[in-house]
């Protein structure tokens, strides 16, 4: 076991090293307002994506199989995936008028960006830091006043009221948060207080529910999900219950990131630091779980003695609900260093995931098809690392309702590199067609973690540049507000 983790962090050494020579990230924009008007600089032409809505009917699922678990990631390799034919560059997606859309297909139709990231977004928006003065922000829950919740990464969950972070924090407690390996930032930790969500009767019960990394008793990297009672006033919160403990982590590729089901039930993605534990049905890493609010293992999960709804997973840390049968979850390609590869890297992956799913990692990436495994529909050559995921449902920037957005964490300014909030358009009726997508706030405010809505419609995205990957002004991580240009 030693050596099998010794390896990749070796590996990771000799990248990191490459990585640290190759110029860092540029300061982000220190302006307080920005409206963006995202064509200027726009050579292709790019028409006016349609506005579509969620499929409200039934839409056929795609007749999946979970595939036999390898526990070898070399032999997983040289199952010599093949190659996708019709492999499609969409560096100009030509949307169609909004209209009938085609019944859902059977395959996953995948479309690899050659031009990554893809084309600039044409929707004028205005865009504004409403809170800074915040240190690694990860998780973000809207409540019903308008307060915020937000954890930092090294243990803090924080209150944000009349855009100001309260300066007490709502709990501080300690997270299992190893330093760089090596003292190299780039190998730091991704872990400590990551996820936050909401009971779906917080207005009543005011209970929410965190997901953080704490060393066990033997000195183990886990993960640990709980659930907590808000006071009054939001200012504090007492410990209600543990909901799972003991969950698989590594010092990279946590998860952490919880959702409420249309089905009422908690959704928790689970990272896979060893790429093999995303195949092996024994472990609940590289999944997405399925878990009641209490919980419990659901009866009518995929297997009813296991709380895993989907498997092959890298590390996801957005996703949301297309229709109740379809998830599309953003996903992480290969780094290279964690398969000895060192060609092989980018492929990050939004994909369409039902019941039972088995998303591939590691025995397939970008189109690659094999038989028993779920081809994501979009992918890109570049690194896009992928963190938050939502579809915008609101009508306040009517250009985005229907789509689906999602924040990324590039490493540095590369041409190509993902480092902005990416809008998808899929097909009205077909979860697996991509009509469109196209990029925003590229490079404007470096990484960008997580994404969410108010009720209102507008939209929040939290920076993540104080963590080892970016570079930390002075004002700290913000949160950045959207909303239709003026
Ligand atoms: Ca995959």
């Amino acid at each position: 076991m030693f050596m099998t983790r010794l390896l990749p962090l070796v590996l990771a050494l000799v990248v990191a090293l490459t990585l640290a020579c190759s110029g860092g990230d540029p300061e982000p924009l220190a302006g307080t307002e920005r409206s963006l008007a995202a064509r200027d600089e726009a050579t292709e032409v790019v028409e006016t994506a349609p506005t579509v809505t969620l499929g409200a009917t039934e839409i056929a699922t795609p007749n999946q199989q979970q595939a036999e678990a390898p526990t070898d990631a070399k032999a997983k390799e040289e199952a010599a995936p093949t190659r996708q034919a019709e492999t499609v560059a969409v560096s100009e997606p030509t949307p169609t008028a909004t209209g009938p859309t085609p019944a859902a297909s059977a395959t996953a139709s995948c479309q690899l960006v050659r031009d990554a990231p893809g084309p600039p977004g044409e929707v004028e928006l205005h865009v504004e830091v409403v809170v800074d003065g915040l240190e690694i922000p990860w998780g973000l829950a809207i409540l019903p006043s308008g307060d915020m919740l937000v954890t930092e990464r090294p243990g803090r969950l924080r209150l944000v009221r009349d855009g100001e972070v309260v300066p007490q924090p709502v709990l501080e407690f300690g997270v299992s948060m190893p330093p760089p390996l090596y003292g190299l930032d780039l190998l730091g930790s991704e872990g400590g207080l990551l996820g936050v969500l909401l009971h779906p009767e917080f207005a009543d019960n005011r209970l929410f529910y965190l997901f953080y990394n704490i060393d066990n008793a033997d000195g183990v990297q886990t993960g640990r999900i709980e659930r907590y009672t808000l006071s009054g006033d939001g200012r504090s919160a007492a410990l209600d219950r543990v909901i799972l403990d003991n969950l698989p982590a590594g010092i990279h590729h946590q998860g952490g990131r919880m959702r409420l089901g249309p089905d009422g039930m908690l959704y928790v993605g689970v990272g896979a630091y060893e790429p093999h534990d995303a195949q092996d049905p024994d472990t609940l890493a590289g999944k997405l779980l399925r878990m009641d609010l209490e919980g419990g293992i659901p009866g009518d999960n995929p297997d009813p003695d296991s709380y895993v709804f989907a498997s092959g997973i890298r590390n996801t840390q957005g996703y949301d609900w297309y229709d109740e049968q379809h998830i599309v979850m953003v996903e992480h390609g290969p780094s290279g260093i964690e398969l000895g590869r060192q060609d092989l890297r980018g492929y990050d992956e939004v994909n369409v995931v039902t019941a039972g799913d088995n998303l591939g990692w590691p025995r397939i990436w970008g189109c690659d098809e094999q038989e028993g495994l779920v081809s994501p529909v979009l992918t890109w050559e570049n690194p896009v690392p992928p963190t938050g995921g939502m579809f915008y449902r609101s009508g306040l920037i009517p250009e985005w309702t229907g789509s689906f957005l999602f924040t990324t964490v590039g490493l540095d300014d590369r041409p190509g590199h993902g480092r902005h909030l990416h809008r998808v358009v899929f097909a009205s009726m077909d979860p697996y067609t991509v009509l469109a997508h196209e990029v925003y706030l590229q490079d404007a405010y470096g990484r960008l973690r997580t994404v969410a809505s108010d009720r209102h419609g507008r939209i929040y995205v939290m920076t993540s540049n104080c963590d080892n990957r970016g570079e930390c002004p002075t004002e700290g991580d913000k949160i950045l507000r959207i909303g239709p240009a003026r």
